[in-house]
């Protein structure tokens, strides 16, 4: 990862990572691990949002270690802390994908998803930007019919990335919109259709209900359309995010996440206990409201970052 990036990472995760820290600074002038310390790291990698589950088997594997230090020195913190990073990213590697890894259909349709609120409108945003800068050509579909301001605020990012915006009335069929927007980047020749939905609460079934049915319309077109679906999930709200990935999966069937407002977000650890549990790959990390805030997910530097240390 470019160092700037993984700067920006990790400015982003430091409250994520100050807790983390903070229980491993506790061992300052111990010979060793006590059950004191691992108590308290245990405790802060809880806090830190990495499920409880995690954060005691990774509590485990430090005491496993055995950092006793035999000749009257002190711990090394930074052994601790590389200990962490190694096991996380343990947790991490396997969920690593590359959004831009699987396109092959022309036109390739992306399919965005997610509660109010947690970045899909910048994301699309954000990723039509990317494959701008691969010279790919994008329409972006403003599926979401249900707020008023979601058409104008996809124009915007249309016209800052240079992509088609196609859009249906207010309170209009949504699933049309998508399809409208399919139909029109296949007669155009167009490489990418990324689709836009409204936000909508994991529990709400009939809205549940029309991602189904969107995905559904597309795949009129294409049996294998819409290629990607991607939950949007917003990284400060910790582990209500599990739930909201179960719902999303269970409806359309997930090919991915990606994680928005790590910048910033004392949560960062939830990353790992999605991870973790439900093993869907993680594409990217929004880290940032800008157009280039959108950093693929590389486990490694993920893992660093969020313990503190330096790539
Ligand atoms: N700091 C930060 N803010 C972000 C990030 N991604 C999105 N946002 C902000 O979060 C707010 C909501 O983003 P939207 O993209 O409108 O979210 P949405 O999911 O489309 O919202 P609805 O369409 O209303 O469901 C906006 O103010 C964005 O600028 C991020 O990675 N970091
Ligand atoms: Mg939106």
């Amino acid at each position: 990862m470019a160092l700037n990036w993984f700067k920006k990472l990790k400015s982003g995760l430091s409250k994520s990572a100050s807790k983390v820290e903070g229980a491993i600074a506790s061992i300052t002038g111990k010979k060793t691990v006590d059950q004191e310390t691992l108590d308290n790291i245990e405790e802060q990698l809880i806090l830190a949002d990495l499920g409880i589950e995690v954060a005691a088997r990774i509590t485990k594997k430090i005491k496993d270690q055995k950092f006793e230090i035999k000749d009257k020195k002190e711990i090394n913190q930074l052994d601790i802390s590389t200990t962490l990073a190694s096991e996380i990213e343990q947790i991490l590697i396997p969920c690593e994908k590359n959004l831009y890894e699987d396109i092959s259909s022309s036109p390739h349709v992306l399919f965005l998803a997610g509660v109010n609120g947690s970045g899909k409108t910048t994301t699309a945003g954000k990723i039509a930007e990317q494959f701008r800068l691969q010279n790919k050509s994008v329409i972006l579909a403003a599926s979401d019919t249900f707020r008023a301001a979601a058409v104008e605020q996809l124009k915007t990012w249309g016209n800052r990335v240079g992509a088609e915006v196609v859009f249906g009335t207010d309170g209009g069929d949504s699933a049309a919109v998508a399809y409208k927007a399919f139909q029109l980047a296949k007669d155009k020749g167009v490489d990418i259709v990324i689709i836009d939905t409204a936000g909508r609460l994991q529990n709400k079934k009939d809205l549940m209900e029309e991602l189904t049915k969107t995905c559904r319309v597309l795949s009129k077109l294409d049996p294998n359309a819409p290629h990607q679906k991607v939950v949007v999930l917003d990284g400060t709200v910790g582990q209500n995010a599990h739930s909201q990935l179960k719902s999303f999966d269970e409806a359309i069937g997930l090919t991915g996440m990606i994680i928005t407002k790590l910048d910033g977000s004392a949560k960062g650890g939830v990353v790992v206990s999605l991870a973790e549990k439900f093993k869907i790959p993680i594409h990217a990390v929004g880290v940032g409201e800008g157009l280039d805030d959108l950093q693929s997910f590389e486990a490694v530097s993920f893992s660093k970052a969020l313990v503190g240390l330096d790539d």
